[in-house]
């Protein structure tokens, strides 16, 4: 891990927040609920404080989060005229796509806000929490602390995101301060059964026809429990965008599986790799080693094709960590 930034405190965020009045946010590409979350909920939080604010995401953002006001601004923008530059979620600047583009910085603050335990602190400024279980929960702190008063559009997208990156409270870094924070939000009119309803309930077909090629094809080999999806059934089966979005999660339910890996092939070839692992597994160091990055039960890579040697050299890596861990198989 190669430190490259100054890790910020909370205070001196803050403090940045204040000061700045036109600030640039941006999500990571393959979009997910807390990074759209966090930073919707940052941007309508700064508008109440009167500062202009701008969104970006360099990727196609999935429906699923239509339901969010502002969701429709979330485009492939780049900096203009912006004092201070905001990147929420990623734990590397590709994974913000061309908004991170050092050229573009002219001297102006580049702050990353993150909870990934990965995150390389990339950028000139950075404010790191693993142990929030969303991004969006260290927003929360910080627009609690500048002072705005909760309406209901800032807690819906902040909720949404403490919602997706915990399944629903339902993964192991999920906290008291977690619920505590989700209880504000509820109180300030937010609603769980329409985060889960959007969320979580609602797939279109292809996605669903798809989950159930994936599920029978899938194989359980010493604790791992893996399957793969390529570009020809993606085709066949018409799904596209995030329509993979959500498999990755049903296939560690089984219950022999440590680990569970999902390797889907995009359209440039490379290989989108999945992990997932049960408390006592790690897979953050899994994905470090292959150039990506995320949390020890739930993390994820881009790594060279084809898919057949991409899941030999992930499944490799995998073994050798299960042979590593105290209670390995
Ligand atoms: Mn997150």
């Amino acid at each position: 891990m190669t430190t490259t930034g100054v890790a910020l405190t909370f205070e001196s965020v803050v403090e940045l927040f204040r000061r700045h009045n036109k600030v640039f946010a941006a999500a990571h590409i393959i979009p997910d609920g807390d990074c759209i979350g966090s930073t919707l909920g940052l941007a309508w939080a700064l508008r109440q404080m009167g500062k202009q604010v701008t969104v970006a995401c360099h990727d196609r953002v999935s429906s699923t989060f239509k339901y969010l006001p502002g969701f429709a601004e979330l485009t492939a923008r780049l900096p203009t005229d912006e004092e201070l530059l905001v990147f929420l979620d990623g734990s590397a600047a590709d994974r913000f796509g061309a908004a991170y583009a050092p050229a573009n910085f002219d001297g102006r603050p580049v702050l990353v806000i993150d909870h990934h335990i990965t995150n390389e602190r990339f950028a000139p400024l950075n404010f790191v929490d693993p142990h929030a279980a969303s991004t969006a929960e260290i927003v929360y702190r910080l627009v609690t602390a500048l002072g705005v008063a909760l309406d209901r559009t800032i807690a819906q997208c902040l909720l949404t995101g403490i919602i997706t990156d915990t399944l629903g409270f339902r993964t192991a870094n999920t906290t008291v301060e977690t619920l505590q924070t989700a209880t504000a939000l509820m109180q300030a009119g937010a609603s769980i059964p329409e985060i889960i309803e959007h969320s979580f309930n609602q797939v279109p077909l292809p996605s669903l026809r798809l989950r159930g090629k994936v599920f029978s094809e899938a194989k359980l080999e010493g604790g791992i429990l893996w399957a793969e999806v390529s570009q020809q059934t993606l085709r066949e089966l018409g799904v596209n965008g995030n329509g993979t979005g959500g498999i990755i999660n049903q296939l560690l339910s089984v219950e022999d599986a440590k680990v569970a890996a999902l390797f889907v092939e995009k359209e440039d070839g490379k290989i989108d790799v999945g992990l997932r692992s049960r408390a006592g597994y790690d897979v953050a160091t899994i994905a470090a080693r292959l150039g990506g990055g995320g949390h020890k039960q739930a993390s994820g890579a881009l790594i060279a094709g084809p898919l057949a040697r991409a899941r030999e050299r992930v499944l490799a890596e995998i073994r050798q960590q299960l042979g590593n861990e105290p209670n390995g198989i």
